[in-house]
């Protein structure tokens, strides 16, 4: 089967499947037409893709964590924690490594010994190992939607296993969770196991199940210059249409520079909107998410909070639907159930003190939002190009030619060779443009406000200040 962005028919799916489902004995438990009739009798409430269309309309922001734990009953306690005592409105389950990296027999060996040790000793639930009851027991424990997050280029097993389970909605996407979770795959085999995701979405949904896509967008979870998250995102959320995709929410990592966010955000959806329109997907319903900083984290508590409580204000200011929170255990590692719950507290008091207030219209953010819009439809436009008109061809091609980078990417099929910088206000630069296609009014600008840097802080801003740039946020008030 060629790659490109077509929907799989019945036939390639269904062979496909067969090979997904035997990669773990508990695969087998899964029937399609069961767990159909077992979605169809969900309470709305648990369904995802319906809370977040709701939080759309009515212009409310939803708290999102993550979180996971070895133990089912631990896992069940950690969710109930983030949604009694944090009051996320949508719940995680994040799974382990082993897991992401399809090594079952170590996720067991994981959960025996995590039962010995009587604590979690993986860094996420073995979602696949603990098969579909417990799908069904963690998901029926709790009063909210849950996502599976996976960070994964391997997410079939995991992802027919959370929708059967009833956890209504996946995290995930093919180039970003290729360029970031891997070091050899190649985009064609990251794309295609994402297909299969996808197709499997809108396989439910032909049966009247909604299920909600979500599409990662921190990528290397660096300083990622906007107009590239949202040209990755937005070919990505082009590629779920694609297989047939009708709920779907892409997500921008923050940078902390608030009118910057606030405005790329704002641009995502634009630019969204208007791709899916022009290639003729104009019914999908999708939302725009928002992650708390993703970089390096100050260590102690104070500091932490202020960085969170600014990733509420961003969310609240920008009206984004989702905001994916951190907790002030992040510089340490995974948070106790307790810091993870307090993150999405102190998020959710940060949102609520804007009180439905967005930012304002003012002439710098409305002109980076134009540069922002500018940029992403540049590499779009050429990508598109490059896959004539296929945005599944296109974000291969363009990948491989540098038209698309991605800095700081541990995948080799990545050019990498962007370096973004930070400008005097803080907002996120190109230092080396590399191979995008940017237009040169938008590389004057960005030259420009690097120069503004250089000025203020009597420094050259060269290699050196990116890496400096990228622990920054960790170390500031330090010393
Ligand atoms: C790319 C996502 C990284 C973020 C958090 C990390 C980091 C990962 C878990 C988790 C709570 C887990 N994360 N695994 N948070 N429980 N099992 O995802 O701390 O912020």
């Amino acid at each position: 089967m060629e790659l490109k962005n077509q929907r799989w028919s019945d036939e390639e799916f269904l062979q496909e499947r067969q090979k997904v489902l035997s990669l773990w004995p508990t695969g087998r438990e899964i029937e399609l037409t069961e767990a159909v009739d077992y979605l169809r009798a969900l309470p709305p409430e648990k369904n995802y893709a319906l809370k977040v269309v709701k939080a759309r309309k009515e212009g409310r922001t939803l708290i999102q964590p993550r979180g996971g734990v070895a133990l089912i009953e631990d896992h069940i306690e950690l969710l109930k924690c983030l949604q009694d005592h944090g009051g996320a409105d949508l719940l995680p389950t994040t799974t382990d490594t082993y897991t992401r990296n399809l090594r079952f027999q170590d996720a067991q060996r994981g959960i025996e010994e995590s039962l010995l040790a009587g604590r979690s000793m993986l860094n996420g639930f073995p979602l696949a190992n603990h098969g579909l009851k417990a799908a069904r027991r963690v998901s029926e424990s709790v009063r909210r939607p849950i996502i599976v997050l996976s960070g994964t280029a391997f997410p079939q097993l995991v992802a027919e296993m959370g929708f059967a389970g009833g956890l209504t909605a996946f995290l995930g996407a093919g180039i970003s969770y290729t360029a970031a979770y891997t070091k050899d795959l190649p985009f064609e085999q990251g794309i295609k196991n994402y297909q299969y995701v996808d197709r499997l979405a809108s396989f439910y949904h032909e049966k009247g199940i909604r299920l909600h896509r979500e599409q990662p967008g921190f990528l290397t979870g660096t300083l990622i210059p906007p107009g590239i998250g949202i040209a990755v995102a937005v070919l990505e959320m082009l590629m779920a249409a694609g297989q047939g995709v009708k709920h779907y929410s892409m997500g921008l990592c923050q940078g902390l520079d608030l009118i910057q966010d606030v405005a790329a955000l704002r641009a995502l959806e634009e630019v969204g909107r208007d791709y899916l329109i022009r290639l003729g997907y104009g019914d999908v319903f999708f939302s725009i998410a928002t992650h708390q900083w993703m970089q390096a984290f100050p260590v102690d508590e104070p500091r932490a909070y202020a960085v969170i409580a600014l990733g509420g204000v961003i969310a609240a200011l920008a009206g984004a639907t989702q905001v994916i929170t951190k907790s002030t255990h992040e510089a340490e590692g995974i948070p106790t159930k307790e810091a993870n719950a307090a993150g999405v507290k102190a998020t959710r008091m940060a949102v609520q003190l804007m009180r439905s207030n967005r930012l304002p219209e003012c002439p710098e953010v409305l002109q980076e939002q134009k540069i922002i819009i500018r940029e992403s439809r540049s590499i779009l436009d050429k990508a598109l190009e490059m896959g004539e008109g296929d945005p599944v061809l296109g974000a291969i091609r363009s990948l491989q030619a540098g038209i698309l980078d991605i800095p700081w990417a541990p995948n080799r099929h990545v050019a990498g060779k962007v370096i973004p910088v930070r400008d005097a206000s803080g907002a996120v630069r190109y230092l080396e443009h590399a191979n995008l296609p940017l237009p040169p009014e938008i590389l004057e600008y960005h030259r420009d406000k690097i120069r503004e840097r250089e000025r203020r802080g009597g420094q050259k801003v060269d290699y050196e200040a990116a890496i400096y740039d990228i622990t920054e946020v960790s170390k500031m008030l330090e010393g």
